[in-house]
């Protein structure tokens, strides 16, 4: 609208000494719908006093933002407002990784309820939090990465730091290796989750790929893997998924784990763990910390980011923590001054609810237990889903096609192995939504869409190349 505004009530753009790429802009204007709207304002302005002074007005109108192009939707988020906007009744949200009931409504863990009742009883204030986050949490978030009495722990070699949930968490990791080890890259698994590129991008920490995924068997590329970590720079950080990899849900045996340590140690690498499902790969926080742990007993340091989004289903509370796990107490006190450093101008201190929550859950014997029911009841329902979806696809699919990976991959996601064109299909015909990479979020699928999802699985596979 400002443009056509310009063509017509400006002698000439050159005498408003505007910049350079407004005067483009404004003259390359002049779709129909913009000059009937520019005929009115012209009738106004003829023969008025405040000519160069409305006209100035209308010019600043042009907005300084114009080279700002649109971006794209995101590739996981945008894929919810898609959802919101379609209207049909079959439709099926298997975007974004949240655990929805078998109603296919999302879910308030009753322990946060509890939890959050207790925050209210004590009548507790909204003063600012430390920089570095709410103690009680950040005590309660390393022994439940770590164990309780890990020694590392004890002899403080653990610098923890409450984050903006997993995300932040791990910007800010970048950050710090921004800022301490300038050019050192970071390893991504190939594929990953699409946020990690995005974030050491913006930290601007030079990244490449390490092979992950195989898709001729739909498992592990271990041997691909060993190469490209081998190969890398020595000093490198490797990012790992600590448990139930995103997108492709195949993690690496006990034995493979402690290969990779073998390697990462041999090239004097840095692990970097992004921990955003533990409880959620096997229903126990143990097990899905293990990985985690035999780095941490072998003496690496090493770097840990958590998220409580899904496991305590704390999702928009963004409540998270960034661990970095030193070969001495002085080194981990050092660490975390120059974290809280990185934080203080980015965002100032972390918000106090969600760490409040898990402060009061993970600290608490009997809230804690409680909490280990509810991940068992939530890991139970997705697997349960796996098994009917893959019974359903089995039950159907009289092709040949081995659709038993959907069983071998754990957590929240399926890698289906569908391409984009597949992917499109399930959602324009089907209307289920999920992400172009061909992975569905199990955790949005009730039992009662089994059959559904299957056959659009099935129609999409078969008949779209
Ligand atoms: N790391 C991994 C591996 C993740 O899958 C996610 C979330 C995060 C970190 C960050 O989660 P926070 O909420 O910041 O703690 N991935 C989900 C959620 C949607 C998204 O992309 O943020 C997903 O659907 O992949």
């Amino acid at each position: 609208m400002a443009s056509g505004m310009l063509s017509l009530t400006c002698p000439s753009s050159s005498s408003l000494s505007l910049p350079h790429h407004f005067k483009g802009g404004a003259a390359a204007a002049g779709k129909p719908k913009l000059l009937n709207q520019a005929s009115v304002f012209g009738k106004r302005f003829v023969n008025t006093e405040s000519f160069t002074r409305t006209t100035m007005a209308v010019a600043l109108n042009v907005s300084r933002f114009e080279s700002i192009t649109m971006a794209p939707p995101d590739p996981i988020l945008g894929v919810s407002e898609a959802f919101r906007a379609d209207t049909n009744e079959m439709k099926l949200n298997l975007g974004v990784g949240a655990y929805r009931t078998e109603d296919l409504q999302p879910y308030v863990l009753n322990v946060v309820k509890k939890a959050e009742k207790l925050m209210l009883e004590r009548g507790e204030n909204k003063e600012y939090l430390p920089i570095e986050g709410l103690a009680s949490f950040n005590k309660v978030t390393a022994e439940l990465l770590l164990g309780a009495n890990n020694p590392l722990i004890l002899e403080q070699r653990v610098a923890t730091v409450q984050g903006l949930s997993g995300t932040g968490s791990l910007r800010l990791a970048a950050a710090l290796i921004e800022r301490y080890f300038p050019g050192a890259k970071v390893l991504i698994s190939s594929p990953s989750w699409g946020n990690h590129k995005n974030i050491f991008n913006d930290a601007r920490v030079p990244w490449s790929e390490y092979r992950y995924y195989d898709p001729s068997t739909v498992g592990l590329d271990f041997d691909g893997m060993i190469a490209d970590i081998k190969a890398a720079p020595e000093g490198s950080f490797v990012l790992l998924h600590g448990c139930a990899h995103n997108p492709t849900g195949i993690d690496p045996t006990p034995e493979q784990w402690e290969i990779i340590a073998d390697v990462i140690q041999e090239k004097n690498h840095i692990p970097f763990f992004d921990v955003a499902y533990q409880g959620f790969a096997s229903g126990s926080l143990d097990v899905d910390a293990s990985s985690v742990r035999l780095f941490a007993a072998r003496g690496l340091e090493l770097l840990v980011a958590q998220s409580y989004s899904k496991n305590l289903g704390l999702y928009a509370e963004r409540i998270g923590a960034i661990n970095i796990v030193c070969s001495s107490a002085d080194a981990a006190t050092r660490v975390k001054s120059q974290i809280k450093r990185l934080a203080r101008p980015m965002y100032s201190n972390p918000p106090v609810h969600g760490a409040r929550i898990v402060a009061n859950v993970v600290g608490d014997p009997e809230l804690f237990n409680e909490w280990k029911e509810e991940m068992e009841v939530m890991a139970g329902r997705i697997k349960s889903v796996r098994q009917k979806l893959y019974d359903s696809l089995r039950a159907k699919d009289k092709s040949g096609k081995d659709w038993s990976f959907i069983l071998r991959q754990i957590g929240m996601f399926s890698f289906t192995g569908l391409n984009k064109a597949q992917s499109d299909n399930m959602t324009n015909k089907w209307h289920v939504y999920m992400t172009k990479d061909g992975r569905i979020s199990l955790a949005g699928l009730s039992s009662a869409k089994c059959e559904y999802l299957a056959d659009a699985i099935f129609d999409s596979y078969h008949n779209v190349s």
